[in-house]
């Protein structure tokens, strides 16, 4: 019998990644991109506390380097489904950091006109079919799309991001075995955080590797540092591949770690509960730091580069953050635009 894994006290994610599958100016877009996620999370993190922001956000700070890699092998016509917390997925391929704070601020500008928020983010054209709160809904989406890739002999792939709670929802494990057996070109990536809202995962099953689900289905799985973005190119390029070219589906478990809480600015797990666990050991795996470290190692770029990122990135969205305030609210007679119904 398969040996279960049991991820409570990873070895992963203490050393530095091994920067080697791509060149040094794609490792530098891949650490601006990430910063950009970061600084755009922060920025609403910080008007989530100060109430300018009034929908509920998840923020995805500490796991930026899952979406950032997934997205280097993905095309405009591949399709991606995410979640409710789903601010990375989305950026990462679209990198419209305008879009979604104006989006969050409830604005026509928005990336879906101000009408969806922080959880109905959208972004067609460059392959974001949405993301919704319900968790696990997007999943059979994401099987569907697959399935018309499948029938219409395409080359596209389907990605759909969830996290370790879904798992816990009946409909994933209907949406794997149709994946397997109809063999579609399907990437499950869970990100498993060990959290669903307040409860560890400790406390809600019996073990705490998610992958074995896939295994239960036949659907080739990996369980990987998904804070080293090394690792995670080196699967998804494998896992992209595989449903690219051999039409079959695969299971992506990218360890990871939320650094906030569920929702909104504070470092409490939810609900005012404070961690039980220590936050620092994790913060010690921060995905941008060790990218940046493998970065100064090999002398691609200095401490003062990775500062002078920040600033400017940090000055660029602040300006957007600042003229999305300013930009109007939809009008009550557009709300039946975006509508399809017969
Ligand atoms: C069907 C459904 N049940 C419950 C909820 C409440 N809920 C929102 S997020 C969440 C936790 C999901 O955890 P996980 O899938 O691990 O994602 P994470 O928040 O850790 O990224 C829950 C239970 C919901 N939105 N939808
Ligand atoms: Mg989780």
């Amino acid at each position: 019998m398969k040996k279960l894994n049991n991820l409570k006290n990873p070895k992963i994610g203490n050393e530095d990644p091994q920067l080697q599958l791509l060149s040094n100016a794609e490792y530098i877009v891949l650490l601006k991109k990430m910063i950009t996620i970061r600084i755009a999370e922060e920025i609403i993190s910080d008007n989530v506390k100060s109430g300018l922001i009034k929908c509920p956000c998840h923020l995805a700070i500490g796991q930026e380097a899952i979406p950032v890699a997934m997205s280097q092998f993905l095309h405009s016509d591949d399709r991606v489904y995410g979640n409710h917390r789903s601010h990375g997925h989305y950026l990462s391929l679209t990198m419209d950091t305008y879009g979604l704070f104006a989006e969050i601020l409830g604005k026509e500008t928005g990336c879906s006109k101000g009408m969806g928020g922080s959880m109905h983010i959208v972004g067609e054209s460059q392959g974001f079919g949405g993301s919704v709160p319900i968790v696990s809904a997007t999943i059979p989406v994401a099987v569907g799309a697959g399935l018309a890739m499948k029938l219409s002999k395409s080359q596209s792939v389907s990605v759909s991001y969830f996290g370790d709670g879904t798992s816990e929802e009946g409909v994933v494990h209907e949406s794997l075995n149709i994946a397997s057996y109809y063999n579609l070109p399907v990437i499950f990536v869970c990100e498993n955080n060990f959290f669903s809202s307040h409860m560890h995962i400790s406390e809600r099953q019996k073990f705490d590797s998610i992958s074995r689900f896939a295994d239960a289905h036949g659907i080739e799985s990996a369980v990987i540092d998904g804070n080293n973005i090394e690792t995670v190119l080196d699967t998804s390029k494998k896992a992209i591949q595989a449903a690219r070219l051999q039409r079959k589906p695969f299971f992506i478990e990218a360890v990871t770690y939320r650094l906030k809480g569920h929702v909104g600015h504070d470092d409490n797990v939810d609900v005012g509960l404070q961690r039980k666990e220590d936050l620092e050991p994790w913060k010690r795996k921060d995905p941008i730091d060790r990218l940046k470290n493998s970065l100064i190692s090999k002398s691609a770029i200095s401490e003062s580069d990775f500062e002078f990122f920040n600033t400017v990135i940090s000055e660029k969205l602040n300006k957007e953050f600042d003229q999305a305030v300013s930009d109007p609210y939809p009008q009550k007679q557009q709300l039946l635009e975006t509508v399809y119904y017969k």
